[in-house]
């Protein structure tokens, strides 16, 4: 059963409520990670194949965030992850103070990676932070490579971007490389790790990141 929660209050004191998640997450050893795109690019179905592939030895949390709908909560609840569904009801991203209700419905104590997939949208997540370890991009490759040059808010504020479907690249007659230049051009720090959530090509390297991750946090 998907509990909902209701986003009703926005915006006073984010940064407050996000540093008091950040500790949460940190005193319950849990590593955390904001998955931010624009809508279709492809974060839910990352999740369902990370979970497919991590679930067997690591306790997997998801918290949702979306406009309307339970749709994908109940996608990774049955890939065998706990979730959390966030309706913003209208607004464009979430904030860590819903998030920290959400964390609320969770046992934490009990939870190796907590995931939050943030609403789909290149602009509004970028100046709220959730109080989560790590951000992280998912851009499709369908979407078109001039986004981060149009939306390098996002792409600024990440430490990694997944470059997503490129099963898709020979069908849309575009090389990976128009879009790692993209990337570089706004943020020549981040880590590009392409891959495709369709045929898994270049998965294991996202979740290693994402095991390397936890065993940081394990060792802090
Ligand atoms: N070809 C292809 N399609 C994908 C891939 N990843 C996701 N999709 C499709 O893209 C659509 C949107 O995916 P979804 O995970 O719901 O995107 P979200 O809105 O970012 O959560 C769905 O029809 C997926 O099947 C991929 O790697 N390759
Ligand atoms: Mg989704």
């Amino acid at each position: 059963m998907i509990k909902v929660t209701l986003m009703k209050k926005v915006l006073e004191g984010n940064e407050d409520a996000a540093e008091a998640n950040r500790q949460r997450m940190k005193d319950a050893r849990i590593f955390s990670v904001d998955m931010m795109s624009s809508p279709g690019s492809g974060k839910t179905t990352i999740l369902e194949r990370t979970l497919d592939a991590l679930v067997a030895d690591l306790n997997i949390a998801v918290v949702q965030g979306d406009v309307y709908t339970t749709r994908d909560a109940e996608r990774v609840e049955a890939r065998g992850a706990r979730a959390v569904q966030i309706n913003t009801e209208g607004a464009c991203h979430l904030d860590a103070t819903v998030v920290g209700e959400a964390l609320g419905d969770l046992d934490l104590s009990d939870t190796d990676i907590l995931f939050v997939e943030n609403v789909g949208n290149l602009i509004c997540p970028a100046g709220f932070e959730l109080g989560t370890d790590q951000r992280v991009m998912v851009l499709g490759v369908t979407e078109g490579s001039d986004k981060p040059e149009k939306y390098p808010a996002m792409f600024r504020r990440c430490s990694v971007v997944l470059v997503n479907k490129i099963d898709l690249l020979p069908v849309l007659g575009m090389d990976l490389a128009d879009f790692t230049d993209a990337i570089r051009s706004v943020n020549p720090e981040i880590e590009i790790l392409p891959v495709s959530a369709l045929t898994g090509e270049g998965m294991e390297a996202w979740y290693q990141w994402l095991k390397d991750g936890l065993i940081a946090r394990r060792e802090e």
